[in-house]
């Protein structure tokens, strides 16, 4: 097939942005659109400046939301990393496309993927950084990946099957290979590449440049900080709480050369961490995925005298719990810094080689991660802070998308309403459709997800199958598979529409939730079971069953 042409796909608004800044190049050939994929892991849009202002400024991040949209109701279909990254590759839920969990998943590469549809359809394909899916990728002319959960520092990558292991800081390096790529590709062809950050994964490593950028900080405490679970057993059950499960020395580095920190409550926990923490820092026989010893040096002149201060203060209680809060949250947004630094390199790339006109940039995370919500951290749940995920869109020319009026929604913290918003549901399995159809190729029908192309069009769809008829979609389907497993979190699917929130927790756990987000968006108050709530109950198991049948989940079988 042809290489795709960008006027024939983007009618309407977007289209008339790029054609508009192209007005000049009427006579020449219309350029193909390329596709610039970036996908941080685990970063919340608690820390976008462009979707909540509470924390910190990311103003690269932010740009591309200007230049194109916001999705603010974007979501995934099981919050996790290697299933999301299935999700994104297949355009299927995890059930379909057989990657449900990360302990146990090899995800199938012989299945049918967007990467090799976008191959045949004339496009160079590249993968770089962070793939975290088992067997080798597919359907790509270049992938250089990390290795399983990738380094911070002098990371090892295999590149097209050979190992190779780069100096420096992950998220530089990430993007570097990447433009690496992207100068010796075939000019003459469109491209698509997946640019997969490790960063803002656990245990969050700043770059050198970045350490202490937060230390005047002092965050405010999410109003869910105290939460008691109350009404809530299975958010009860889990172990990723800031108080209970996160790391001093493994996740908040309050170990030096020589000490080890003593916690009594959890002394395995806390050798565990010092084990696992002092060696991705120190310098080995070979610098492999750990730092070297001036880059060491340097980690440790801002570190040590922090662990001083610890140590001297002897915290406990709230004290203890609300000091691990604000240090989690100084080394997370102090990673973000480089990954805001590193977008607005990519931007500047695609300017300077004049790419911007006909390329789309897409910003996303394999999930959202909770920042001290619910006093956790990690994701897992269908709580809204992990169920969620950023998806900022820059178009082609860079006009920003004039969105059709959405219905209003319950949005979380921060958000304020823009012209460019678009406030429908998205979820992970329309990103393969929506790229396809935008590069203007035929999405397969086994493809369960739908493309939001008319959206950023601002035209209203109807290409969907809801309860009440084609439109586009009303609901949402969730399941997480990942139990017995790290953090604890237990098995569990559910249905999300605009106003509840219905998920039911299983296998040694037979609990079901449910929230009114209208009256309840911080899901504080499990309303299931309570008298007055039956009729609502009972419309969204329907839409539960209604969705499990469409998408052919087995579960359905055993309800
Ligand atoms: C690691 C982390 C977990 C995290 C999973 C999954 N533990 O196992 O905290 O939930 O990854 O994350 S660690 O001790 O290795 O840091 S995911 O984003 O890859 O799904
Ligand atoms: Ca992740």
């Amino acid at each position: 097939m042809d290489a795709p042409r960008l006027f024939l796909m983007l009618t309407g608004a977007a289209a008339t942005a790029a054609a508009v800044s192209c007005s000049q190049a009427k006579k020449k050939p219309e350029k193909p659109l390329n596709v610039v994929y970036i996908m941080c892991d685990d970063h919340a849009y608690q820390t976008i400046s462009a979707y909540d202002q509470r924390f910190m400024r990311t103003p690269n991040i932010d740009r591309l939301a200007e230049e194109g949209a916001r999705f603010t109701n974007s979501f995934v279909a099981n919050s996790l990393s290697g299933p999301s990254r299935a999700c994104l590759l297949t355009g299927k839920h995890s059930h379909a496309n057989g990657f449900t969990n990360n302990e146990h998943g090899i995800f199938d590469g012989s299945q049918q993927t967007l990467p090799k549809l976008m191959q045949a359809g004339g496009y160079q394909t590249a993968m770089v950084g962070k793939w975290h899916l088992v067997s080798d990728p597919t359907g790509f002319d270049y992938w250089d990946i990390l290795t399983g959960q990738g380094d911070y520092y002098n990371p090892v990558f295999i590149r097209n099957g050979e190992k190779v292991v780069r100096p420096g800081y992950s998220t530089d390096i990430t993007t570097d290979v990447a433009f690496e790529w992207l100068e010796h590709r075939d000019a003459d062809k469109p491209f698509c590449l997946f640019l997969h950050y490790k960063a803002p994964h656990r245990s969050w490593m700043p770059d050198l440049q970045d350490l202490g950028s937060f230390d005047e900080v002092t965050f405010p405490l999410p109003e869910t900080f105290y939460d008691d679970y109350a009404t809530r057993e299975a958010a009860a059950k889990q172990e990723m709480s800031i108080l209970a499960d996160m790391n001093v020395v493994y996740d908040l580095k309050m170990a030096d050369r020589e000490n080890e920190i003593h916690t009594p409550e959890q002394p395995w926990l806390e050798e565990y961490g010092r084990s696992l923490y002092r060696q991705d820092l120190a310098p080995g026989e070979t610098v492999e995925g750990r730092m070297d010893a001036e880059q060491q040096a340097v980690w440790d002149a801002y570190y040590d005298p922090i662990i001083a201060q610890f140590k001297r203060d002897n915290l406990s209680g709230k004290a203890l719990y609300e000091w691990k809060y604000q240090r989690y949250m100084r080394d997370y947004c102090s990673v973000i810094r480089s990954v805001d630094r590193n977008v607005g390199r990519v931007y500047e790339y695609l300017e300077k080689h004049g790419l911007l006109e006909n390329t789309v940039v897409i910003y996303t995370s394999d999930q959202g991660f909770y920042m001290g919500e619910h006093g956790y951290f990690d994701k897992r749940f269908m709580y809204e802070e992990s169920f969620r995920t950023p998806f900022l869109i820059r178009m082609p020319g860079g006009k920003p998308v004039k969105a059709a009026k959405g219905r209003t929604r319950v949005l979380g913290a921060g958000f304020g309403h823009r012209s460019n918003d678009i406030d429908e549901f998205i979820q992970n399995i329309d990103y393969a459709p929506t790229i396809l159809e935008m590069a203007g190729l035929p999405v397969p029908d086994d493809i369960q997800g739908e493309s939001f192309l008319p959206l950023l069009r601002g035209e209203k769809p109807a290409n969907v199958m809801t309860s009440e008829g084609k439109g586009w979609r009303r609901s949402l389907y969730y399941h997480f598979y990942e139990y017995p497993a790290e953090h604890l979190v237990r098995r569990h699917y559910g249905v999300r529409t605009e106003r509840y929130s219905l998920m039911h927790f299983y296998n040694d756990i037979d609990e079901w939730e449910l929230f009114d987000l209208e009256q309840d968006p911080l899901q504080l108050h499990n309303i299931y079971g309570e008298p007055g709530t039956e009729a609502v109950t009972k419309e969204l198991l329907d839409e539960l069953h209604r969705l499990q049948k469409l998408y052919q989940d087995p579960i359905e079988q055993t309800l």
